[in-house]
């Protein structure tokens, strides 16, 4: 092939894979990340903390150098996987896991009350193209001191989407470097441990979307931001008196949308939704409603666009045209969404259950105050119940009812492969989950 038509070949392909979201549904600056599609299909089936079978074997093999075609530079990289699970429960890791590139976690599949990876936290430095979703990362007081529940300090093209965060004994989740195209969405950030108890850095000029996110019970940070960021249809719940969504406080610049969210204090909070914002924060915020008097009551109100209510920011005229929400819910909306299906809510656990139904759902009486997860009110990760994982005759990961309902042969390992619109086998199996 003459390097004219290769060149031509591949900006196809690329361009190809580039429309193809990361799910339908997909959103935000990470909708576009890849994961594992296009490469193998791995099935977590045990709860150890390593070997094989395990999760951390499965999102953390190393990165190795992949034969390259003619006329390319060889670069190392990883091959890619779809990690599925045949098993539910709780994975207690000792140290900390490092997620690779090209990866997609598929916590959907996970039997039971799904998986929740507790004892210490998870890194996502250095990956591009990841897709995680349905999935509890809990830290705990035996994690490691000064690290995050989720850290990303650089790489690319990721999305988190129904992921419930916990417990963080520096940041819980925090993303902070040379960083871009990421996605939160629908997912719970909470209870950052004390003393430090944050919710997170978001700081990074390469772009961050949250959406229908719930902050909880965290001192400050919730989060803080800095650089390119977009803040769309959360609630932010119970803050303490480092902050809510903190504005920038240093000389870098920011640019973001803050729309449609919801800011309800509980017993922790002390102080407005806003804090030290400055110059440099150039934003445009709409329709933020705000009920600070925990009364049991919504009763609050939509934030006027003033220095009182922000801090003192930037206000733009227009919003960034950034990559973003289909649907802009209402703020009260949001808090309903938020109630009904933030964090890993195919099968809610009784932490969740805990934090949007006592706390939440309380408006503003009721807020954990707490540094110890296994102590009360929380009492710790579990119990998440195992379930029994359906039936596999090929084992690739697509149970056998839904290949014979699909016309895939349950019988030929083809999880693989890439279907007709461009999504692999296992893809359209997993997406159909939820
Ligand atoms: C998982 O851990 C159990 C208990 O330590 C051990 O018996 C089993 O062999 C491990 N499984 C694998 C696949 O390593
Ligand atoms: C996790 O493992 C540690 C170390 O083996 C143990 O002390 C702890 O009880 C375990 N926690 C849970 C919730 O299983
Ligand atoms: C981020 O996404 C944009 C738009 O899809 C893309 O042009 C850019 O290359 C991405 N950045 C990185 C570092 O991959
Ligand atoms: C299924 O095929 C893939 C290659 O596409 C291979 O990596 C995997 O080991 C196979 N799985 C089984 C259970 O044979
Ligand atoms: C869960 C947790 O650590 N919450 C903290 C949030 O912030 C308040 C106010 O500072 C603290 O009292 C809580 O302990």
């Amino acid at each position: 092939m003459r390097p004219f038509a290769l060149a031509t070949v591949l900006a196809a392909a690329i361009s190809s894979c580039a429309a193809l979201l990361a799910f339908p549904g997909a959103e935000g600056f990470g909708a576009q990340s890849t994961g594992g599609r296009g490469g193998s299909v791995y099935i977590v089936t045990n709860l150890n903390d390593s070997g094989a079978g395990s999760f951390r074997d499965a999102v953390s093999q190393p990165n190795r150098v992949r034969q390259q075609l003619p006329l390319l530079p060889t670069v190392a990289h990883r091959d890619p996987k779809i990690v599925v699970f045949a098993v539910g429960g709780l994975i207690n890791i000792s140290s900390r896991i490092v997620v690779s590139s090209r990866i997609t976690i598929a916590g959907q599949t996970a039997p039971g009350q799904g998986i929740t990876v507790y004892g210490n936290g998870v890194s996502y430095s250095g990956a591009s193209n990841t897709i995680t979703r349905y999935i509890r990362y809990r830290m705990g007081i035996s994690g490691d001191s000064g690290k995050d529940t989720i850290t990303i300090a650089n790489g690319a093209n990721m999305i988190f989407d129904h992921v419930s965060v916990s417990w963080g004994r520096d940041e819980t989740f925090s993303i902070n470097g040379d960083v871009s195209n990421i996605t939160i969405s629908d997912s719970i950030i909470a209870q950052g441990l004390e003393t430090h108890s944050c919710g997170g850095l978001i700081q990074t000029d390469g772009g961050v979307s949250i959406i229908r996110s719930l902050y909880i019970d965290n001192k400050t940070r919730n989060p803080k931001v800095k650089g390119v960021n977009e803040f769309v249809n959360n609630v932010v719940y119970n803050w303490g008196g480092g902050g809510g969504y903190i504005a920038g406080d240093s000389d870098g610049p920011s640019y973001a949308n803050i729309l449609n969210n919801v800011f309800i204090s509980g017993p922790s909070t002390s102080v407005s939704p806003f804090t030290r914002g400055n110059a440099n924060f150039h934003t445009y915020v709409s329709n933020n409603y705000y009920d600070p008097n925990q009364d049991g009551v919504l009763d609050g109100w939509i934030l006027s666009q003033s220095t009182a209510n922000y801090s003192p920011v930037d206000f733009q005229a227009t919003k960034y045209n950034y990559p973003t929400v289909g649907t802009l819910l209402s703020p009260l909306d949001a808090l309903n969404k938020v109630k009904a299906s933030a964090g890993a809510s195919k099968s809610r656990d009784r932490v969740d259950t805990y934090l949007i139904n006592a706390e939440l759902g309380s408006l503003g009486k009721v807020g954990a105050t707490i540094s110890d997860p296994t102590a009360s009110p929380m009492n710790g990760p579990g119990p998440i119940s195992g379930g029994t994982a359906p039936v596999d005759t090929d084992k690739d990961g697509i149970p056998d009812a839904y290949e014979t309902a699909h016309g895939t042969d349950p019988k030929v390992n083809d999880s693989a492969k890439i279907a007709s619109n461009g999504y692999a086998n296992i893809e359209n199996y997993i997406n159909s989950l939820v």
